[in-house]
């Protein structure tokens, strides 16, 4: 019988004018990459600019939670410079608060596009991404539940979408599968969580 899991039918969102950061964890990369890349198209493919989705990353799932929270403070910091000076530019987000590893998610725009596209608002969103593969110890099953809540707090106490994107895995067959890298049916998980990142930035907006 066929499986009746998945995300069932969306919407189409316009991401047009959001700004979307990405935060991910380095372990796993080959995993990893495939996840965020599916991230940035399906962001991308909604309309969100290249020049606003913001990529940050952390050695490992364990950090996610609280990457997510600095980054997201330090975007409303940047948001109020901005409107004081009016021309601070969206990558002085890093020097002034989480400095390491931060890139766009493209450099190559001509400087006009990009300064006409570039957006200093506080993140509408952010999608966190991590896998997580069980070992032979219990490392696998604290590390898990406290990046679950550690994200759930994060997004509940800041009000902000954080978007679920970590794997936890029995195998790493299974993140293959889940990467669009298996030999089953090939589906990125990233890509879901782009979508669900434009609607529930879009959504959170008509609530407030
Ligand atoms: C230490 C560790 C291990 C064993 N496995 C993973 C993993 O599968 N996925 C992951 O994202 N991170 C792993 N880490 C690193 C921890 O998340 C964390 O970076 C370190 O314990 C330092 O706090």
């Amino acid at each position: 019988m066929a499986s009746i899991k998945g995300p069932g039918d969306r919407e189409t969102y316009d991401g047009t004018g959001l700004r979307i950061a990405i935060v991910h964890a380095r372990w796993n990369t080959k995993i990893i990459d495939a996840l965020v890349s599916g991230a940035v198209k399906s962001l991308i493919s909604t309309g969100v600019s290249k020049d606003n989705i913001v990529i940050q990353t952390v050695p490992g799932s364990y950090e996610l939670p609280v990457a997510v929270q600095n980054i997201y403070r330090a975007s409303h910091v940047q948001a109020a410079a901005s409107s004081t000076t009016g021309d601070i530019a969206a990558t002085d987000l890093l020097s002034s608060s989480t400095s390491d590893l931060t890139q766009q998610a493209t450099t190559t725009t001509s400087s006009s596009t990009a300064a006409a596209a570039v957006s200093t608002a506080p993140f509408d969103a952010i999608i966190a991404i991590g896998v997580l593969i069980k070992g032979e110890t219990m490392h696998f099953e604290y590390i898990s539940e406290a990046v679950s809540h550690g994200l759930m707090r994060v997004q509940l106490e800041a009000n902000v979408p954080v978007i679920f994107g970590l794997l936890t895995l029995l195998t790493e067959e299974q993140g293959l599968e889940r990467a669009g890298l298996g030999t089953g049916k090939k589906h990125n998980h990233g890509e879901d969580w782009g979508h669900a990142a434009v609607e529930l930035a879009l959504k959170r907006k008509g609530w407030s």
